[in-house]
């Protein structure tokens, strides 16, 4: 895995270590259980279908598999996430404004590194669960805002119906 960090330099991209987002709520009361765009945070109670999602490094950049998820309005979901991958990898749900919004910042402030409910940051070869209800139809996205990586293709797309 020597070539991927000079290849990472030579797009301009950062490894600076950072995390997870809770940016668009801004931090007015910080309100974790609150409701929010694109849904609200998982009952652990619940527990939910499980969908599966490995990060990792591929030839061409990053990604997520799957790359594209269909849940039910009101479905809750436990993202069960590997991080096959050589680098630190994190799923953050959001709107797509949002998680742009919030990579840019991240970009910006690079010790930038919170747990927050709708993001989940994992080590190599390490996993984790994170669950999220999606209460409200549209399309969603869950990026990976580690500098350099939404870009590099760390980007799925949520729909909800
Ligand atoms: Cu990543």
């Amino acid at each position: 895995m020597q070539a991927l960090p000079r290849i990472l330099a030579a797009m301009g991209l950062a490894l600076a270590p950072t995390s997870g987002a809770w940016a668009d709520q801004g931090h007015a009361g910080h309100d974790h259980t609150a409701e929010v765009a694109y849904g609200r945070p998982g009952d652990p109670a619940k527990g939910g279908r499980v969908i599966q999602v490995v990060m990792k490094e591929t030839d061409r950049g990053m990604a997520f598999a799957p790359e594209r998820i269909e849940v039910a309005k009101g479905e809750q979901v436990q993202f069960v996430l590997r991080n096959g991958g050589e680098l630190d990898h994190e799923l953050v749900i959001g709107t797509v404004e949002a998680n742009r919004r919030h990579a840019e910042e991240m970009a910006s402030h690079s010790d930038m590194a919170h747990e927050d409910p709708n993001a989940k940051r994992l080590g190599p070869k390490t996993s984790g669960v994170l669950r999220w209800q999606f209460t409200q139809a549209g399309t969603f996205e869950y990026a990976c805002l580690i500098p350099g990586h939404r870009e590099a293709g760390m980007v799925g797309t949520v729909v909800v119906r």
